[in-house]
């Protein structure tokens, strides 16, 4: 193949004829207009949208300098309008209410459900009654902890509807997560679900929300409402194999559901029974576009998560565009994309920006291998699904069994592949290209953050012509720079921090109740610009290469954890007197966690030690969170300021001898000692 030489890829010949953006220059025409009239761009842009009152003050206004004063960005000042009413009565008045918004694909491949624009709406409506009638109104906070159903989008649009704020936490958190954000978001309803299978093991959502109640009790949060959607019962069980194990093999840690949650009368309230009775018309709140939208909690490096939020019109505008452009959205399309919407990418890729289009998606409550390993692919098929949205870990997961169950299925409807979470390898690239696309598709790496609200890195399908690898270049109204630790700009080729110049609509707007903490994290390293903590490369033609995290983060399967999180989970042990953890390269997850423990003393460091520390991790952050591997460590290599070493630890968990300078630390020689404790199986 020609192109593979140049090792650039074309724009797919599917979508070139028909795509919104069909050619570099074109590209390069709309960025530079973004860049230059944000108002033409955007106000040209915002004419799609449905909005109560026009623009009253400044379209754009904001400071991102530190020294000049506080750090602020405020998009269509004045106006108001309700992003519920964009993505569901505009379409329905439009006459599209018979239109489907989502397949609602279970767990189980027998379970399946198909939801209209028109019934979305009137679902959407029950509930904001609902919400009303507990006496929540503008500005309260609704954490949500659900399974991917539609009784998930449902909430999220009508807390939206009535100027509320969602908090949605994901199902795969543990109580003790669940509760501290509830806790900094002084929530006073929580809407969950019994439980739900993902895949053959079972996740009982309303124990763990009862627990997390319980902690929030204790701390005088008080809870008008717990929220429970009956999912359960309408569901297929895994069925288990007769040697006792769940069909693909795993042993399920419950094999059945019983039916039987605990039930508190003072809060618990069932869905169905409440939304049965609630009428199916409410008025939208009409807000301001500067109020919030939701808040979506991301680790800090401190180890307190932060709550990042967003707000209503840019938001709006900005995961629509980027919908549109970055996959070429059309009328007709199906679109599915596999995050879960605890996610920002479910935020804003499942709900917002494919329903402000009118789009029809595929909701996916499962995980890919289940019932087999080809069920992302069966999926494709069924719905004949044209734009589809992974993250990197699971095309390597599915990589690993090769071309076969891929071939099982006509992916020809196929004509655009996204990716999204970390950096993609150029071999998984190339396989979701080749083996997935058939080497006719374009292939979109996005590249953005929970706190840029939507795609900032891109390629364009039918514009950008790709490097595997590589994320491309900015969207329309992206500003990127490089700085050298200076903070000088590296213009032309180079590496360095990768930040933004100005304000998109869809940044962040604060962390939730510390706008301090906003200005510190993001703003402070360099003045006059957003820092996203990833590193990037610009090569010779000018594409964006996102190296990963340049601080104290770790990237576990896309989904980003702080050293500090995690230490300070396994401290709370009483074996532990201190703990380090490093990130280090793992063939599916990108990276896992490799943890380093000082014992107090009179303990000593034997397996069960070992699996107590991974279920702590696991309790008191999430599953995923599980460190993969824990060795013992006598002494941390620290310098004389007391600041952990990292690289050097990062070393000793690939088992790399090549140490670099550790002439500054306290004490050189632990470094040979940690390396000789290496566990055998790393
Ligand atoms: C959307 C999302 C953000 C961090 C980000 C970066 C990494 C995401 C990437 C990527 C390289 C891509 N990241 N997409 N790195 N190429 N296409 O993932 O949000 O969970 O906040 O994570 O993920 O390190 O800074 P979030």
């Amino acid at each position: 193949m020609p192109m593979e030489t140049a090792n650039m890829f074309n724009p797919a010949s599917k979508v070139s004829k028909i795509s919104h953006c069909s050619s570099m220059e074109q590209y390069k025409q709309m960025h530079a207009k973004s860049l230059k009239d944000p108002e033409a761009f955007w106000g040209e842009i915002s004419k799609e949208f449905h909005f109560e009152e026009k623009v009253k003050g400044k379209f754009l206004d904001y400071n991102f300098d530190t020294t000049k004063g506080k750090i602020f960005v405020r998009w269509l000042e004045g106006a108001k309008t309700n992003i519920c009413y964009n993505c569901l009565d505009r379409h329905v008045l439009a006459g599209k209410g018979d239109q489907v918004a989502f397949y609602w694909e279970g767990n189980d491949p027998a379970d399946a459900e198909v939801v209209t624009y028109g019934e979305l709406l009137k679902d959407v409506c029950r509930v904001a009654n609902v919400l009303k009638a507990k006496g929540v109104a503008k500005g309260d906070r609704v954490a949500i902890y659900m399974p991917m159903v539609k009784q998930l989008v449902v909430a999220m649009l009508a807390v939206a509807r009535i100027g509320a704020v969602h908090s949605i936490v994901f199902g795969g958190y543990s109580a003790d997560s669940l509760a501290d954000r509830m806790m900094d978001a002084q929530a006073s309803v929580l809407i969950t679900a019994d439980a739900v299978w993902r895949g053959p093991k079972l996740i009982a959502l309303k124990e763990i929300a009862d627990d997390a109640l319980k902690l929030c009790s204790a701390k005088d949060l008080k809870v008008k409402m717990n929220l429970v959607v009956q999912h359960m019962n309408k569901v297929t069980a895994p069925q288990p194999a007769s040697n006792g194990t769940a069909a693909n093999g795993n042993v399920a840690k419950k094999t059945h559901f019983d039916d039987k949650v605990n039930w508190d009368p003072l809060v618990d309230v069932w869905w169905h029974e409440a939304v049965s009775a609630a009428s199916s018309e409410c008025d939208p709140v009409w807000m301001d576009t500067e109020d919030p939208l939701f808040m979506l909690y991301t680790s800090g490096s401190t180890g307190k998560p932060k709550g990042v939020q967003h707000t209503i019109g840019g938001y709006m505008l900005y995961t629509a565009t980027t919908f549109k452009y970055s996959f070429d959205y059309h009328q007709g399309d199906v679109y599915f994309c596999t995050a879960d919407i605890g996610w920002i990418t479910g935020h804003s890729y499942v709900t917002y920006g494919p329903l402000l289009n009118g789009a029809t998606s595929v909701l996916f409550e499962g995980v890919p291998t289940y019932p087999h390993t080809g069920r992302f692919w069966e999926i494709i098929e069924k719905y004949k699904v044209s734009k589809f949205y992974t993250a990197p870990t699971a095309i390597r997961a599915l990589m690993k069994f090769g071309d076969e169950p891929v071939k099982k299925y006509d992916l020809s409807s196929l004509a655009v592949l996204g990716s999204v979470g970390e950096p993609i390898n150029p071999e998984a690239w190339l396989w979701y290209y080749r083996v997935v696309g058939d080497s006719n598709v374009s292939i979109v790496d996005t590249f953005w953050q929970t706190e840029t609200g939507g795609h900032v890195i891109t390629p364009l399908p039918g514009a950008t012509p790709c490097k595997p690898g590589s994320a491309c270049f900015p969207f329309f109204g992206v500003d990127v720079a490089l700085l050298d630790e200076e903070g000088r700009e590296i213009k032309g080729e180079g590496e360095g921090y990768l930040v933004f110049r100005r304000p998109w609509p869809g940044i962040m707007r604060t962390v939730y109740g510390n706008h301090e903490r906003f200005e510190t994290t993001y703003f402070k390293k360099f003045s006059g610009f957003y820092c996203t903590g990833d590193g990037a490369r610009r090569d010779s033609d000018g594409y964006i290469w996102v190296t990963g995290r340049i601080d104290d983060m770790l990237n576990v399967s896309g989904h980003l954890l702080s050293t500090a999180q995690v230490e300070s989970s396994l401290v709370e042990h009483p074996s532990v007197a201190e703990a380090a953890a490093v990130a280090r390269p793992h063939s599916i997850k990108g990276e896992c966690l490799y943890c380093f423990v000082t014992l107090t003393e009179g303990n000593t460091f034997e397996d069960k030690l070992v699996a107590e520390l991974k279920n702590k991790v696991r309790s008191k952050i999430g599953a995923f969170a599980s460190p993969d591997f824990i060795q013992l460590a006598p002494g941390l290599p620290k310098t004389r300021s007391g600041k952990i070493m990292r690289r050097v630890l990062r070393k000793i968990a690939v088992g790399d001898k090549d140490f670099g300078d550790i002439s500054t630390l306290a004490d050189p020689s632990i470094v040979e000692k940690l390396f000789e404790l290496r566990p055998k199986e790393s």
